[in-house]
């Protein structure tokens, strides 16, 4: 990377933003959750739009000097809708976690119940777990997935509903590898009388690809963060029905945030933009090939995957079966320059803190235009890895492949 501004007042953190671009470039980036944002998109979230203050929406502002922002927002809510066929879109949420809390706060009063999916299952802390605000306010009753089949039991889902008559139904998820129906979750809510929270973070950029079927005609709300698969810059989106768009924009602002970030909204309506184009859709396509690529290399390794495989774009290993625990397997990736994250299994006997599972995505090694063929030499570089945790030829060899295939593949925007 070129000499920035950073350089001449910083020169610290411009050296260690280099090295964290450069740790970017030269490694296999699985982590589920991350991604390589555009160019463009980075841009965005770097412009002097950083500079500006607007409480309140698009014409209903508290400070002057809005014409820009004002027309940029609307057209982030604009491709928002569009893009997801959405009745009503919020981008001012600061991210997921945020997103979550302001649905929550137009849907619920506190010690409301909701019914969501377990955190050790493959939900997600904002999903009512005790330690957060969600868990802390409101009441949360939780569903996790069949043992035999790892896929979410929609027999206990509807049972639970039935018994607790929740107000909110939540689903999506943070570690789970299928298709979410969706239609069955919103037949469920419709039974018991529930509104139904679809959190779409991890998927968002499988649906606007049109590669995992859509909530948004089924959902009362729809959160998401904008920089998953979505692969836009750190934020989040609210889509919701037109009955919800008075809460959820009132919860938003003045309910849970002040100044939204208008760099950030700018930079979401450039990679909706990208998200509309033909080229997104067949990334996202081959995103799901390559996870499904991975697992069949992964499989024919003897490796376990929770549920058998995957219909989306990460898996999650259960390394039970290989004698090393999930740190272990992460710790001897990354040695190698494949970097994922430790994660719970259903059902795990071991500790949050050193589960016994690995989770993999493949949204960044997709961007960077790796295809199906490099990910059953990734399968093979994971199996000789976690053969052999501590062995140091095994990490330099597989190192050394890395390296090359990351040459081979210039990571976008860094
Ligand atoms: N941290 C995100 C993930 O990795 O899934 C969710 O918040």
């Amino acid at each position: 990377m070129d000499a920035t501004p950073i350089d001449a007042v910083d020169p610290e953190i411009a050296a260690l933003i280099r090295q964290e671009a450069a740790r970017q470039r030269g490694c296999l980036r699985l982590i589920a959750s991350e991604n390589y944002a555009s160019a463009a998109v980075l841009a965005a979230t770097g412009s002097c739009l950083t500079n500006k203050y607007s409480e309140g929406y698009p014409g209903r502002r508290y400070y002057g000097g809005q014409a820009v922002v004002d027309q940029v927002e609307r057209i982030a809510r604009d491709r928002a809708c569009a893009l997801f066929g959405a009745d009503h879109a919020n981008v001012q949420p600061y991210s997921g976690s945020p997103a979550n809390l302001a649905a929550y706060l137009a849907l619920l009063q506190p010690g409301d119940l909701m019914l969501s999916m377990s955190l050790p299952h493959g939900g997600h802390l904002t999903h009512g777990w005790k330690v957060t605000a969600s868990g802390t306010y409101y009441r949360a009753v939780q569903y996790g997935v069949g043992e035999e089949t790892g896929r979410i039991d929609f027999d206990q889902v509807a049972a639970l509903a039935r018994e607790h008559r929740p107000k909110l139904i939540v689903c999506g998820a943070s570690a789970y590898p299928r298709i979410i129906d969706f239609a069955r979750f919103a037949e469920i809510a419709r039974e018991v009388g529930a509104y139904l929270l679809c959190d779409i973070a991890h998927i968002a950029g499988l649906v606007a690809g049109g590669v995992h079927p859509s909530p948004v005609p089924v959902a009362d709300v729809v959160s998401t963060t904008t920089h998953k698969t979505l692969r836009g810059p750190r934020g989040g989106m609210l889509l919701c029905k037109k009955e919800h768009a008075k809460a959820i924009d009132r919860a938003v602002f003045p309910g849970l945030q002040g100044g939204p970030h208008d760099h950030t909204t700018a930079a979401i309506a450039v990679a909706l933009a990208e998200a509309a184009t033909p080229a997104f859709r067949d990334y996202a396509r081959a995103v799901v090939d390559n996870a499904q690529a991975l697992a069949e290399g992964l499989l024919g390794h003897g490796f376990d995957l929770v549920s058998g495989g995957t219909d989306n774009h990460l898996l999650l290993i259960d390394l039970t079966n290989k004698g090393v625990s999930g740190k272990q397997a992460a710790a001897a990736l990354e040695a190698a320059g494949i970097v994922c994250n430790a994660n719970s299994v259903p059902f795990d006997p071991r500790k949050p803190f050193d589960p016994s599972g690995v989770r993999l995505g493949t949204a960044a090694v997709t961007s960077r235009g790796l295809g199906t063929a490099d990910m059953r030499h990734l399968a093979d570089w994971i199996a000789a890895l976690v053969a052999a945790p501590d062995d140091e030829a095994v990490r330099d060899r597989v190192a050394a492949d890395v390296a090359d295939l990351t040459a081979k593949h210039p990571a976008p925007g860094v």
